[in-house]
C-alpha cells in the first residue's frame, strides 16, 4: 500500500471541485485581501473577486475604469492572504481574444483559480444598469474567446465561466440556450446565466431546459428572496453571494464617518467597531512575530516589566501620606519615574505595575496599571498574583522602591535561566534597617566567578547569629522569568493561593517555595550599585546615588 501524504489541493483544484461538486455550493463576493481573508474565516470555500465590489473601492464605476492590471495587482493581495480560491469576475476579458490570453496566463501566475467572462462588448456596464439597452457580443467571437483562454492555461484545473448575459439584455430562454451551448463547445467549465428579475422564475427554466449538460452558476442579487433550496432542487451547482461584503462595508463606514463628524469624538463609535488589535489578527501580526524570532538576527524580544508598587511605605511617614513609596521623589523625581526610565533605556516597553495605596495619585506615563484593591489587607505576593494574567515568558519583576545602575538590569536580561535573581554580595556595606532579604547561594561571590552558574538556596529575612553560616549577600529584588520559569511563578502562586496565610506572603516566601519544589534559580551576583527606599536615611543616602550618575 502507498501511504504517502495527500498532497494538498491546488486553489484551481479546489474551484473545479466547488463548480463540479453534486452538492449546492456558496462564494462571497470580496474586494481587497482583507475582506478576502474575512471570507474564509468565515468559512466560505471559495471568493467572488466582482468587478462591481472591485471598481466600487476603487472609488470608480463598474464600467472598466479601473484597468485590468490594477485589478489583477489587488486580486494579488487577495491570492496571497487566502488559501481558498479566487474566481474573478473578468466582465469581458477586457478586450479580445488576444487580451483574454494574457489575462489567463497573468492570473494563474497569482494562483487566481479561475475567472468568469460575459458575453457582452468592451467596455461594460453593470447589469442592472439598463441592461435592455447593453449590446451582446457575437456569440462566435465570444467562443473564440472562450477557447482562447483555455488554450492558454497552463493548469488543467483552471476555470473558465462562461456567462450568458442573453436574459439581462432582454433576449428570450432560446437565444440564452442557444449561446450557453455555444460557449459549452468553445470549452467553458460552466455556465452563468443571470438574470435581473425579483424571482427566479427565468433562471430555474432555463436549468430545467439545460439538463445539467454543464455545472450551472448563479448570482440571485435581485431574487435573493428565493430559498436556497429551490436552487438544490434546480441543480445548481454553485451560488455567487456577489456584492455584499462591499454593501455591509460602505454601510458601516457611511455610519463611522457621520458618527465621528457629529460628535467631534470617538467615544461613541470606539466599541461599535472592530478593534486595532484585531486588524493587526486579520494581518497576520502574529506571524510576522514568529518569523521575526527565527529569522531576525538582531532580534531581541520583548521583555517585560511588572513593577510591584502597591505599598505605602510607613516609615517615610508623611512623604507618603499622599502617594505610595514608588511616587516618593528622588532628586525632584519619583522612584517609579526612574525606574521607567531604567526599563525604557533596556527596550523594555511593556509595563505593568501594581499599584494599590493611593493608586490614583501615579502619573508615570508609558506604563499599565493593575491595582490590588485588597492592598491594605494583602502582601507583596497578593500583588504579584493581581498581575498573574499580565505574565509573559520573558519578564523581570521588581520593586519599585529600587534604584540601581542601568547595567545591572542589562545583565540580568541578558540571563538565560529560566529564573534569576540578582544578589548583592557586598552585604556589609549596604545593610540598613527595612526589608532585609539575605540569600543563601550555593557559591559565595569571590568575585572572579563572572557567569559561573551560582544557584540560590535560600532567602531569609533575619540575619543568622555570628556562628552560624552567614549570608552570601542580599536579594535586591529583582526577578528575571524566562521560558519555563513563567510557568513555575504561576504554579508556585497559584499552590500558595491555597494556604491561609497567601494574604501575607511575600516575594521571597514565593522564592523560598520555589525552591523547596527543586525549581532551579539562577544567582546573578552583583557588588553594590544599588539602593531601596524603606526609610527616610535610606532617601538621603538615595539622593547621593542618584547624583551625578545616571547610567
Ligand atoms: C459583479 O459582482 O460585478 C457582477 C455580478 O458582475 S452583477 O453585479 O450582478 O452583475
Ligand atoms: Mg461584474
Amino acid at each position: 500500500m502507498n501511504h504517502r501524504p495527500a498532497m494538498p489541493l491546488s486553489k484551481a483544484q479546489k474551484l473545479r471541485q466547488l463548480i463540479e461538486s453534486k452538492g449546492l455550493e456558496f462564494i462571497l463576493e470580496a474586494h481587497n485581501g482583507i475582506s478576502a481573508r474575512i471570507a474564509e474565516e468565515a468559512g466560505f470555500k471559495g471568493i467572488w473577486a466582482s468587478g462591481l465590489a472591485l471598481s466600487a473601492q476603487f472609488g470608480v464605476r463598474d464600467n472598466n475604469e479601473a484597468s485590468w492590471t490594477q485589478v489583477v495587482d489587488m486580486l494579488e493581495f487577495m491570492s496571497d492572504t487566502t488559501s481558498i480560491p479566487i474566481l474573478l469576475d473578468g466582465d469581458t476579458g477586457y478586450g479580445n481574444f488576444n487580451n483574454m490570453r494574457r489575462l489567463v496566463r497573468k492570473l494563474e501566475q497569482r494562483q487566481v483559480a479561475g475567472v468568469c467572462i460575459e458575453d457582452k462588448v468592451f467596455p461594460k456596464t453593470n447589469s442592472f444598469i439598463g441592461g435592455e439597452r447593453q449590446p451582446l457580443a457575437d456569440a462566435d467571437e465570444f467562443c473564440g474567446k472562450i477557447a482562447a483562454g483555455k488554450d492558454s492555461q497552463s493548469d488543467d484545473d483552471f476555470c473558465i465561466v462562461a456567462r450568458v448575459e442573453a436574459l439581462i439584455a432582454g433576449w428570450d430562454i432560446r437565444e440564452a440556450l442557444r449561446r450557453a451551448e455555444a460557449y459549452r463547445h468553445a470549452g467553458a467549465d460552466a455556465i452563468l446565466i443571470h438574470s435581473k428579475l425579483s424571482r427566479p422564475d427565468q433562471i430555474l427554466e432555463f436549468a430545467t431546459e439545460w439538463a445539467n449538460r454543464a455545472p450551472l452558476v448563479i448570482v440571485p442579487t435581485k431574487y435573493y428572496s428565493t430559498p436556497v433550496e429551490v436552487f438544490r432542487k434546480a441543480e445548481i451547482s454553485l451560488v455567487i453571494w456577489a456584492n455584499h461584503m462591499i454593501r455591509s462595508a460602505v454601510n458601516t463606514m457611511q455610519k463611522t464617518a457621520s458618527l465621528i463628524f457629529e460628535s467631534e469624538g470617538l467615544i461613541d463609535i470606539e466599541d461599535r467597531i472592530a478593534s486595532v488589535d484585531e486588524i493587526f489578527r486579520l494581518q497576520g501580526a502574529d506571524e510576522l512575530a514568529d518569523a521575526e524570532r527565527r529569522y531576525f538576527s538582531s532580534y531581541q524580544p520583548d521583555t517585560k516589566a511588572l513593577i510591584l508598587a502597591a505599598a505605602r511605605g510607613d516609615d517615610l511617614g508623611g512623604l507618603t501620606e499622599q502617594r505610595p513609596k514608588a511616587m516618593v521623589p528622588v532628586g525632584g523625581i519619583p522612584l517609579l519615574r526612574r525606574l521607567v526610565d531604567k526599563c525604557k533605556k533596556r527596550a523594555i516597553d511593556d509595563i505593568t505595575v501594581v499599584a494599590g495605596y493611593k493608586a490614583a495619585s501615579i502619573d508615570v506615563s508609558g506604563i499599565n496599571i493593575i491595582v490590588n484593591e485588597q492592598h491594605a489587607s494583602t502582601g507583596e505576593l497578593a500583588s504579584l498574583a493581581c498581575a498573574l494574567d499580565t505574565f509573559t515568558d520573558d519578564m523581570v519583576v521588581m520593586y519599585g522602591d529600587l534604584l540601581f545602575r542601568s547595567y545591572i538590569l542589562r545583565d540580568l536580561i541578558e540571563s538565560d535561566a529560566c529564573l534569576s535573581v540578582v544578589v548583592d554580595s557586598a552585604i556589609d556595606g549596604n545593610t540598613h534597617v527595612g526589608t532585609q532579604d539575605f540569600a543563601y547561594c550555593s557559591e559565595s561571590d569571590d568575585r572572579s566567578m563572572w557567569g559561573q552558574a551560582v544557584t540560590l538556596r535560600r532567602i531569609a529575612t533575619d540575619l543568622p547569629s555570628p556562628e552560624e553560616k552567614q549570608p552570601d549577600g542580599r536579594w535586591i529584588g529583582m526577578i528575571r522569568v524566562k521560558g519555563e520559569g513563567r510557568r513555575w511563578l504561576v504554579d508556585a502562586i497559584e499552590a500558595l493561593r491555597g494556604s491561609e496565610d497567601f494574604n501575607t506572603l511575600a516575594i521571597p516566601d514565593l522564592i523560598n517555595f520555589m525552591l523547596e519544589s527543586d525549581r532551579d534559580i539562577r544567582v546573578w551576583y552583583i557588588h553594590g550599585h544599588w539602593l531601596d527606599v524603606n526609610s527616610l536615611a535610606d532617601l538621603e543616602r538615595a539622593g547621593d546615588f542618584t547624583a551625578g550618575q545616571d547610567s
